[in-house]
């Protein structure tokens, strides 16, 4: 289980919402910062589920009180059998070509992945990992459509109700 408090909008957990998480954010778009899960929780202002641009424009937004700022301020307390991005199986924060190796490898029997990294590496939604999924991630890296929910946060809790956490840990 993982444990998520905080605050939305408070990327870097100084307490504060400010331009300085914003920044967090755009360099995460860079690849030159990666999130831990609390973090992409955090960062999820707008609340679709994934970390854009939009969020760190809301943040900007929330720090001079312009409209929209989404969840900004708002505390959270999260519990949850797995956070993590959809696509990064080797949950390192970054999704890479390791990670598409390590679900070709489970396909072919080379590799156990835990329940958390079957649902990471299952970015087509059919439930199950195969080679597709593999192909997606590779795809996801090159930003080639078609790529499933490659990065988008997920996030399965035991009573979800959440759209990004319909996955059932088998
Ligand atoms: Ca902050
Ligand atoms: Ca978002
Ligand atoms: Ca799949």
């Amino acid at each position: 289980m993982v444990t998520c408090t905080g605050i939305y909008g408070d990327v870097n957990g100084d307490g504060v919402v400010n331009i300085t998480d914003a920044s967090f954010i755009a360099q995460y778009l860079e690849g030159t910062r990666t999130f831990t899960p609390c973090q992409l929780i955090a960062a999820d202002v707008d609340g679709d589920g994934i970390v854009t641009a939009t969020d760190a424009q809301y943040i900007a937004n929330y720090s001079v009180l312009k409209e929209p700022y989404g969840k900004c301020g708002q505390s959270f307390n999260i519990t949850a059998t797995c956070i993590g991005l959809y696509g990064d199986v080797d949950e390192n924060g970054v999704i890479n070509s390791t990670d598409s190796s390590y679900a070709l490898q489970y396909v072919l029997g080379n590799r156990i992945l835990t329940p958390c990294q079957l649902i990471a590496a299952d970015v087509d939604g059919d439930g199950i990992v195969t080679a597709t999924d593999a192909q997606y991630i590779a795809s996801y890296i090159t930003g080639t459509q078609p790529y499933g929910k490659c990065g988008q946060i997920l996030i399965v809790t035991p009573t979800c109700t959440q759209p990004t956490c319909s996955f059932v840990v088998l």
